[in-house]
Parts: C-alpha cells; structure tokens; sequence
C-alpha cells in the first residue's frame, strides 16, 4: 500500500526525524513504539540546541541579557500550550515533569484537603498506574474510597455503570482519555457532563490523546486535563497540568521553594501567582522550550490530518493482524486511537518484542503500566504497536510479516 497522499507527506514528514533512518540488526528502524515515547524531529533538537548554545540561563531570576531570553523562551511555549489546548487563559497552564507529576499534583494538592471518610474518587479499570496509584495514596490518607467503573469486553468503559457509581459521595472523577493499553478512545464529554451535573470535577489523564487527536479543554470542559512532552514529539522530563483558574486558585502550592514565593521570611511566606504558585525550583527549561517547538512541529502538520493518517494506519493495521491465525488483538472498541494491542496463542510477549526487534521493529511488550487491564483481559501481557504520524503502510506489512515470521519459529 502506497504510505503518501496529496494531503499527507509522510516523506517529507520522515525526513524531520533522523532517528527513522537508524537500522536495527542492519533492518530499516520500524518504529511503534510511540504510546510509550516518540522519537523528536529536528524542529525541536535544533530549538533545544540553540537554547543552549545561544540564550539559555535560569528563567525569571536574572536582569542579564540571556536570563531575559530565556525567559521569554519559557514563556512564549506556555503560550504555545494555551492555545494547543485552548485554555482560557495562560496561567491555567501548569509545567510539570509529565503526566504522572500533574496527576499527584492535583490528587495531592486538589483532592486531599477536601476527602474525608465516607467521600470517593471515581476512575476506570482502563487506567495507567499513573491515574490508580496517586488516588490509592490520597485515598490511604485520608480514609475516602476509590470506585472503579468497569470495562467490557470490547475494551470500553460500561457506561450503565458508570452512571451508577456517580453519585453525591463522588468528589472527583479520574479518566483516562486514551487508553495505553487497549486504544480506546473514551467519551470523556459525556463523563464531564455527567459528572459535572452533580457539580463533580474532573481529571482527564490526555498522556495518549493529545499527539493523536485535537483536544479543546473549554470544550470538553475539563478541570483537569495532564499530559507529557515526551509523547507529543518533545523532550523528556517536561509535561503540563492544565487546570480551571478558579480551582488552581484555591489549591495551595504542591511543592515550596524558589520562583514558587512573592516574599519569604520567617514569619511567613506569600505565594507567587499562578502559575508560578506550582512551579517551584529552576524549572525543565530546555524540556519546555523544546515542548514549545514541539507543538509547533505538529500544528504545523495539523492534528486533523495527524489523526486521519493514524485512523488509516489502525484500520489497515487491524485487518491485516485479524488475518492472522493465532493472533488476538486486545481491544476492539469501536472508537480507538492508533493503536494495537495482541496476543499470540503461541508466544510470549517478551518473545514477540525480542523477535520483532531481531527484524527492526520497535514494539512494546509487557503490561504497560496497566496491570488492571490485563487482568481484566486475563493475560499477563500484551504485545503493543503504537502509531505516529510518521508511521507508513508499508511499516504495518513489515510488522505483519515480522509477525507470521514469529509464529513460524515458535511452532
Ligand atoms: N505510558 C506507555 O508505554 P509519564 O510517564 O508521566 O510521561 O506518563 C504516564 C502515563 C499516564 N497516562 C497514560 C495513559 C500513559 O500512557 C502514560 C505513559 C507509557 O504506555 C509509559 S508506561
């Protein structure tokens, strides 16, 4: 199948990445393993470069010329990310160390002053360790209970029984937007809407969403919305809480230190504005500078066109992987981002990674920090293609052989 339209330039798209030309046991590189982290273009190498050999120096602190820059390189990215997602305004948007960070930020700074016994955190048995284990921890502190919204056997959320389980004791709902380890896309306006009506606020866990589909925070009316660099063609290390002003501004700071404070003494401490309140300490600077060049990368590409090209990718993909005997995909619901989860009747996962990669294919294999997934699937892990926008037609036939290579050696 031909991997270039008139639209959609995955040429010239592949070309930004130097890292598609590596090989791998002297195989072109096929990489799909973009759910656990993308590879980053030279857009964002280049703006992390010149930072550092131009304008970098510490942010907010400095009257001098390259502490000036760099600030207003900080800054512009905060920029960048507002309009990305449109927030309403700047200073709804937090920089964090990724997803998990914004996660226990809002469990530790939003949730835990306001849970006492007898209240609950909702979230899904579809979750990443990521959005379980923060309200395990806040749960254990302060005696509320979390409820768990159960999942069919499709891969998506029981919507009856979500409805069910909201209820007055609810004090947040926690959801993942795409699932990591099944693909699924949840409809999280629905839950919001939902939840909402019973004035219950919500965090959207976007790790998986934001490179793959365009997320609109004023229209979902989110409360909460987290996501990482890493995973949307940026560095590591750097990541974003998006949070409704209003409940931003009644949260106390989630960490103390410098930059956090407008004035400190012994007495006392008077805390910065937002956003600054939650970032305390030099912060990733060049992660978030290189977030900023990131989100440019991919505007410029158009998330539209982004997630038409992966839609593409995951239909091909899971009809050429339904064809072969012995496969399972783990996952079939009926909206998914693109991504496959599978099992094979004859071999290990690990076996299936360590196989594939012999062959130049990047998978992962394990249970992807969703171990509640895969004992809901009853299998103790899974192998896992997931698709960039750099991704080919052409990449999917050479996983599919790699594939039936595999079983062949194993049977
Ligand atoms: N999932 C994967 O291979 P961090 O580690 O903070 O950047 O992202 C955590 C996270 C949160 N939510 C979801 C839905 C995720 O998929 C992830 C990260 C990677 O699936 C690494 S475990």
């Amino acid at each position: 199948m031909t991997s270039n339209t008139a639209q959609y330039d995955v040429v010239s798209i592949r070309n930004d990445f130097p890292i598609l030309n590596r090989k791998i046991f002297g195989k072109p590189l096929v990489y799909l393993d973009n759910g656990a982290s993308t590879q980053r273009p030279t857009q964002v190498i280049d703006a992390v470069t010149d930072l550092y050999e131009n304008h970098y120096s510490n942010v907010h602190r400095g009257v001098h010329t390259l502490s000036q820059e760099s600030s207003v390189l900080y800054d512009d990215a905060r920029v960048k990310v507002r309009g990305f997602i449109n927030a309403a305004c700047v200073h709804e948007v937090v920089f964090t160390s990724g997803a998990t960070e914004s996660i226990n930020l809002v469990a530790q700074s939003y949730a835990r002053p306001r849970l006492q016994k007898g209240d609950e955190i909702l979230i899904t048995h579809m979750e990443h360790h990521s959005n379980i284990v923060p309200w395990q921890m806040v749960c254990e502190q302060t005696g509320a209970e979390l409820k768990v919204v159960p999942i069919s056997d499709k891969g998506e959320l029981e919507m009856d029984r979500f409805h069910e389980l909201l209820s007055e004791k609810t004090k947040l709902v926690s959801v993942v937007h795409v699932s990591n380890a099944l693909g699924t896309v949840n409809p999280v306006k629905e839950l919001i809407d939902a939840a909402h009506a019973l004035g219950v606020p919500v965090l959207v866990d976007g790790a998986q969403a934001v490179p793959h589909i365009p997320v609109d925070v004023q229209k979902l009316g989110a409360d909460f919305y987290a996501f990482s660099g890493h995973k949307i063609y940026g560095p590591t290390g750097v990541g974003v809480l998006y949070g409704k002003e209003k409940l931003l501004n009644e949260m106390p700071p989630y960490q103390g230190g410098g930059d956090m404070i407008l004035s400190v003494s012994f007495e006392g401490t008077t805390y910065n504005q937002l956003p600054y309140k939650f970032e305390a300490g030099t912060p990733n600077i060049a992660g978030v500078v290189g977030l900023g060049a990131a989100i440019d990368y991919v505007q410029k590409i158009g998330l539209g066109a982004i997630a038409a090209h992966e839609h593409g990718l995951l239909v091909y993909a899971t009809s050429r992987l339904r064809r072969i005997d012995g496969l399972r995909i783990i996952g079939e619901a009926d909206q998914k981002a693109g991504l496959i989860s599978f099992v094979l009747d004859a071999v290990h996962p690990h076996d299936i990674g360590t196989m594939l990669d012999a062959e130049g294919v990047a998978v992962r294999a394990g249970h992807h920090c969703a171990q509640p997934v895969m004992e809901r699937f009853k299998v103790p892990a899974t192998a896992r293609a997931s698709f960039a926008m750099y991704n080919t037609f052409d990449e999917i036939d050479v996983l599919a052989e790699a594939i039936v290579k595999t079983i062949g050696m194993f049977s």
